[in-house]
């Protein structure tokens, strides 16, 4: 195990092997420190989409085969509400689409690159401290086995997720929403009733149905901010499912995997400081309703691997110093366009019903305006640049 690296990575997500990946194609060395196990890792269901500019980035940097054979290429996506159904053609409207590939899916391949490549992940090691980000040699304190220890680096990249410790180490401003509802999201062997994505408005809730392949769906459910899993026996979720996607042909398959997640929107500004750089949910969180999560941490990471590159390359601080700045307009866009197709989407827990009378006049402008749908599906398939 090296006690020293030119760039220190905490967290073995899309962004932490991502950047760890671009960088090794840069001849730049890094660590990646990764707390659970990589089993754990591997088998972590969590998004489901990816953008164009996410896929050209699997495929430009050579690990964009698997995902170029068994990803599903989507050409738009169906609104469903008040027994109606309307298609946003995605290609029609932008000349782009969206594929469906699951993140756990990316991460192996990253995992197994990166391993291939001789690069050093260190699973089962927590980081429990970055120091000295505001001189030139930073250092990432760990443990291993109960052991401490630290690594020296030239550059920490926080790549920890919504619940890291880079970003309090960063101690910058958050602006932060939170929402009065989760989702309860299963994987379950059972053939997708569509062949593209479903989003579904419905008194009792939102519902969407999405797959990984022609066998295995991915359903989520809205359900109550304190809602737990044991409130949700199986016979219950496919009920509600059926009634809220309006699919009475849904039938009931192994659920392989199952949990909830609390929707929040978190933005931390600036996303670096001195030696210390943000990425991915770290530095901002979206509720999944968008899509956009492993989207802006590959978005990121690309940025900020160029910008490392271009300092080694020629100690130019240009890149690095306008990092966070160049990553929070595209931040923002998706942040906004996740709260909006959250809060158009999302039956409120209140009931009021002018908002349900509002957002079925919203629907229904975005499925008969092509202005609308436009705007919909250009935010949704992302724009050029990531
Ligand atoms: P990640 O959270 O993926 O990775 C961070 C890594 O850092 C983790 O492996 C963690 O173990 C590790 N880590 C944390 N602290 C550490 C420490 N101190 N030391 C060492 N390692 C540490 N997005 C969608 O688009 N669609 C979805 O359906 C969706 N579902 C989600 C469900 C859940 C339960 C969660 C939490 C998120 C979901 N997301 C979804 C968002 C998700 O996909 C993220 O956007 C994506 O994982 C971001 O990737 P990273 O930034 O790499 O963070
Ligand atoms: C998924 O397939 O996991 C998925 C798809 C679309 C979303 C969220 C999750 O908006």
């Amino acid at each position: 195990m090296s006690d020293e690296t030119q760039v220190g990575i905490i967290g073995a997500g899309p962004a932490g092997l991502m950047l760890s990946h671009l960088l090794h194609r840069q001849g730049i060395a890094s660590v990646v420190l990764e707390r659970r196990s990589r089993d754990y890792v591997e088998r972590r269901v969590r998004a489901g989409v990816l953008e164009q500019g996410s896929t050209d980035l699997l495929a430009s940097s050579g690990v964009g085969e698997r995902m170029t054979r068994e990803g599903l290429v989507h050409d738009g996506i169906k609104l469903r509400f008040a027994g109606e159904e309307h298609r946003i053609d995605f290609r029609r409207l932008t000349g782009r689409g969206i594929t469906v590939y699951g993140q756990q899916e990316v991460v192996k391949d990253l995992i197994n690159q990166r391993l291939a490549d001789g690069g050093e992940i260190w699973f089962e090691v927590e980081a429990t401290a970055v120091e000295g980000i505001e001189d030139h040699e930073p250092s990432i304190a760990y443990h291993r086995n109960g052991e401490a220890a630290t690594l020296d680096c030239e550059f920490v990249a926080g790549c920890d997720g919504s619940h890291g410790i880079a970003r309090a180490a960063l101690g910058a401003e958050s602006f932060e929403r939170s929402y009065p509802f989760s989702w309860l999201g299963i994987l379950a062997k059972t053939p997708p009733t569509s062949d593209e994505l479903i989003y579904a408005y419905h008194e009792r809730g939102f519902a969407l149905h999405s797959m990984r392949s022609p066998e295995i769906s991915r359903l989520y459910l809205q359900v109550d901010a304190g809602d737990s899993m044991d409130q949700w026996p199986e016979a219950r979720i496919w009920e509600e499912l059926r009634l809220r996607l309006a699919e009475r042909n849904l039938e009931p398959g192994e659920i392989m995997e199952d949990g909830i997640t609390p929707m929040r929107s978190l933005v931390t500004e600036p996303m670096q400081r001195g030696r210390l750089f943000l990425a991915g949910d770290a530095a901002h969180i979206v509720p999944a309703t968008g899509a956009k999560g492993m989207n802006l941490a590959l978005a990121d990471v690309k940025l900020l691997g160029e910008a490392l590159t271009a300092w080694y390359r020629s100690t130019s601080a240009d890149l690095l110093e306008t990092y966070s700045d160049r990553c929070l307009q595209r931040v923002w866009r998706a942040e906004h366009f996740s709260a909006w197709m959250t809060a158009l989407l999302h039956r409120d827990p209140a009931g009021d019903p002018f908002e349900h009378k509002l957002q079925l006049s919203y629907l229904r402008y975005v499925t008969t305006s092509h202005a609308a749908a436009t705007t919909l599906a250009e935010n949704y398939v992302g724009f050029d640049g990531g």
